[in-house]
């Protein structure tokens, strides 16, 4: 039964190791608008047309004032439900074993920190950190709003949000982390994203074909589903707490 909830339950009591991967729709209950749904997007703006080292070229500005705009919101958050469950979800699973659980995260907003989630590798960079063109420094900066657009390093370049782009590599060692989880999991969850952009996605299909039973948590349908053992369909913050 590829909706059964008791089933899933037990798997995950019994696997070891457990991989969860998320996105963007882990936060929406907490109030932050996701990529590509209904109000997700900031003034009328696809994600491509920001999120990419040419848009940033182009209109620095612009592109920092979509970035201060997401800082202010996701301060005011806080994790929901869903975030609290995969902490919860880690303290069961390390208790069988260090490395028996691992979130990857293709989120930047810092929630999976906040609610407590240790073993965590983040994909796509991290909102609160910035990082220098020119001299490459990379400090952590929670001034919201930031009192000058764009904000500029201490040696006078212009800094860009610590984030990966459209285009740009993933961070190595955060790549690397997540396909060897990836890799050797028996459960992996797919929570919250549309699982569109890859590399992330392609973690998901991997673990499947190397063995991993997948489970698919999302109000929505995602090309991921056809190859699923389960698809939960709802909020993730209603889903997640049930599952323990
Ligand atoms: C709920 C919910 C609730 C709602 N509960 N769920 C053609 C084919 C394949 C690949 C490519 C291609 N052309 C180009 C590429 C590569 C490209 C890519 O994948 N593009 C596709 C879009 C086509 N990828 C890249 O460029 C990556 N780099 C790369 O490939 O490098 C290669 C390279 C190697 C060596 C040298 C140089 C290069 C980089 C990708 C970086 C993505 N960056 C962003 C921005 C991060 C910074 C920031 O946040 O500003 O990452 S884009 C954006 O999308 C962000 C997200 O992490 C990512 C994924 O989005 P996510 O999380 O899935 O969000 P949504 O909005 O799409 O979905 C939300 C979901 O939640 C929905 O399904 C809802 O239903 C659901 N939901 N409420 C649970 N309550
Ligand atoms: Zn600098």
């Amino acid at each position: 039964m590829k909706d059964s909830i008791p089933e899933l339950r037990q798997a995950l009591e019994e696997s070891v190791p457990v991989v969860a991967l998320t996105g963007a729709g882990i936060s929406a209950e907490s109030g932050v608008p996701t990529f590509r749904g209904a109000n997700g997007l900031w003034r009328n703006f696809p994600p491509e047309k920001l999120a990419t080292p040419e848009a940033f070229a182009e209109n620095p500005r612009l592109v920092w004032e979509w970035y201060d705009w997401r800082r202010s919101m996701i301060r005011e958050a806080r994790p929901n439900a869903g975030h609290l469950a995969l902490v919860e979800l880690e303290r069961r699973k390390t208790a069988q074993g260090a490395t028996a659980f691992t979130l990857v995260t293709q989120n930047v907003d810092g929630l999976h920190d906040r609610a407590g989630n240790r073993n965590t590798v983040k994909l796509h960079g991290d909102l609160w950190l910035v990082r220098c063109t020119g001299c490459g420094a990379v400090e952590r900066n929670e001034e919201v709003p930031l009192r000058r657009l764009p904000p500029h390093c201490r040696c006078g370049a212009l800094l860009r949000p610590g984030v990966v782009w459209f285009g740009e590599p993933l961070p190595p060692d955060a790549w690397e982390r997540a396909a060897r989880a990836s890799a050797s999991a028996r459960i992996f969850l797919v929570i919250g994203t549309s699982a569109v952009v890859y590399p992330a996605a392609g973690l998901a299909r991997e673990a499947r074909e190397a063995g991993a039973r997948l489970a698919i948590v999302n109000p929505e349908p995602t090309p991921l589903d056809p190859m699923a053992d389960w698809v939960l369909r709802g909020p993730s913050g209603e889903i997640l707490p049930r599952l323990l």
